[in-house]
């Protein structure tokens, strides 16, 4: 098993390690970003029954495919299974599985991974998963294939169509410093009070709602040994300060241009500082009035209205690694997962208490008075979308908000080649502050708005194509 090329995260896959292996069977873990030439020798020398392959960001699709790509063109018979939170069984079928003449199989969760490597490793019963998961497969890609039946309106008419928001009530509040500041070794202490506890028990299959989910007849007393686990290894973590957190983040004049948010060195807007090119929603579902981008949430240039936008890049994932290493070397697998659960959760802490900050510092936020609970279900004024969610699918993007922040330098956060950032406990993304802004999905685009896009951002048409194929509506090739 590996987590791809260019990708960091693996706890998922971790889970799914020690569950087989609690299951009798013996696993190669070959660790996170690992080049396909590497998985399929290890898998070669190594002699193994089933090779599984684990990615959390879009970008890792692509290279699930060029791996199922060589194991054909290696001669390969092995079954590929695919798991991970960005993987799914419509890409499995329609991307990858026609790559490779062997079983191809989606796995969604750790629970069902025992039942299929026993079936893949049984002569008997591999043949009728193999015929059943085919048949799911192709049912899949014709769905699939309905996918152009939706109505997408032409971008030019999205354009048109697209939200305006009234720029003069309220008029958009000043902050108060522009540029960037950077936080170095923020303590634990304060962070942790905006933990949301719920994603926790979602990493460890346990679904349900913090604190209700310890009332729960089924989960609730395995619920409450984790948790009483999580505080043991958190209380250590602070005492030890096992971990660092480090965030950057800053305000900039902007206004939009067409589609492109431009951001200005100085108040005086002459001089421009970055240009972020966004992506506008093209599907008309029913009962819909406007079409979304980003854009739609800063001022447009020819109002003269004074405008900003934010930014930032957090994490709370150094020192980690040293953590893992020391469980992992005891053989304690249970804490090194948990340790890599806790960073993860820290880091959306540090996420959701730098926003708030964010916004006392620019104004609009500094009489909010919000609960925990309230927080969390983002009751606040204004969104902080990340390159990678569905208001904003291009991952690539990060390489402008690298430019404009300096994480590597500011924080200690660099870019792998497929724009997952390290360490992985990191989260990065854009503050918007009207009050009417909101979470989209882009979802899917038309080849008029890809060609647009890709000129506004200087890059060759099927290099986009690329970055954004769970996007198109059209087969590129
Ligand atoms: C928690 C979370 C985070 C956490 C930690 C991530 C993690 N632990 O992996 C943090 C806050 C760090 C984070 C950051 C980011 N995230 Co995030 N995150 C999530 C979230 C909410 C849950 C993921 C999770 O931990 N699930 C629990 C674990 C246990 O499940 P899992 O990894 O899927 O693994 C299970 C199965 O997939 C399967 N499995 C996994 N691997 C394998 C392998 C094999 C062989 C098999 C058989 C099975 C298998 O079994 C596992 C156990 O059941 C998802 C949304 C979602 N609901 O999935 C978004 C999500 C994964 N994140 C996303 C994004 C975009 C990001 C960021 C890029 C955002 C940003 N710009 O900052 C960053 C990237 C971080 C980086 N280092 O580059 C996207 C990814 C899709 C995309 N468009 O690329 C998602 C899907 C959200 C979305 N809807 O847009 N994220």
């Amino acid at each position: 098993m590996a987590t791809v090329k260019g990708d960091v995260h693996d706890i998922g896959k971790n889970i799914v390690g020690v569950v087989l292996a609690c299951n009798d069977f013996e696993i190669h873990d070959l660790g996170v970003m690992v080049p396909c030439d590497v998985i399929l020798k290890e898998a070669r020398e190594r002699k193994v029954d089933v090779i599984g392959l684990s990615g959390l960001i879009t970008p890792s699709l692509d290279e699930m495919v060029h791996v199922a790509r060589e194991m054909e063109r290696s001669g390969f018979e092995l079954p590929l299974l695919i798991g991970g939170a960005t993987t799914s069984s419509k890409h499995t079928a329609v991307k990858i599985a026609p790559q490779y003449h062997g079983p191809v199989v989606h796995v969604k969760d750790a629970s069902k991974s025992v039942g299929v490597v026993e079936r893949l490793s049984r002569p008997e019963s591999r043949g009728d998963l193999d015929q059943a998961n085919r048949a799911q497969q192709e049912k899949e890609r014709a769905s699939f294939r309905q996918r152009l039946e939706r109505k997408l309106v032409p971008y030019a008419e999205a354009f048109r169509r697209r939200l305006v928001l009234d720029w003069s009530n309220p008029a958009p509040a000043v902050p108060s410093f522009l540029g960037t500041r950077s936080l170095r070794s923020i303590p634990l202490a304060e962070i942790v009070p905006y933990i949301d506890w719920s994603p926790f028990f979602m990493s460890w299959e346990l679904k349900g709602k913090y604190p209700r989910i310890f009332d729960d007849p089924e989960r609730g007393a395995r619920a409450k040994e984790l948790f009483d686990d999580a505080r043991k290894l958190l209380d250590r973590i602070l005492a030890e300060k096992a971990i660092e957190a480090h965030a950057v983040y800053g305000f900039f004049p902007a206004w939009t241009e067409g589609d492109d948010i431009v951001l200005y060195e100085d108040e005086s807007r002459q001089s421009e500082r970055l240009r972020l090119p966004t992506l506008r929603q093209q599907w008309e579902r029913e009962g819909q009035k406007s079409f979304r981008s980003l854009a739609d949430y800063v001022a447009p240039r020819e109002t003269g209205i004074p405008d900003y936008l934010g930014a930032f890049a957090v994490t709370a994932g150094h020192g980690v690694d040293r953590l893992v290493a020391e469980f992992e070397s005891d053989h304690d697998d249970y804490n090194a997962i948990m340790a890599k659960a806790l960073a993860d959760r820290l880091a959306e802490a540090l996420a959701e208490m730098l926003h708030r900050r964010a916004r006392q510092e620019w104004g609009y936020g500094a009489d909010e008075s919000l609960s925990h609970d309230e927080l969390i279900e983002e009751k606040y004024r204004g969104i902080r979308p990340a390159s990678g969610y569905p208001t904003s699918p291009d991952h690539t993007e990060k390489r402008a908000l690298w430019r404009l922040l300096d994480p590597e330098h500011a924080a200690g956060i660099t870019l792998t080649e497929s724009f997952a950032m390290h360490p992985g406990a990191s989260v990065s993304g854009l503050y918007f502050s009207h009050p009417q802004a909101r979470y989209f999905a882009v979802d899917m685009i038309t080849r008029d708005q890809v060609e647009n896009y890709a000129s506004r951002k200087g890059m060759p048409i099927a290099e986009i194509e690329r970055w954004l194929a769970p996007n198109l509506a059209y087969d590129p090739e």
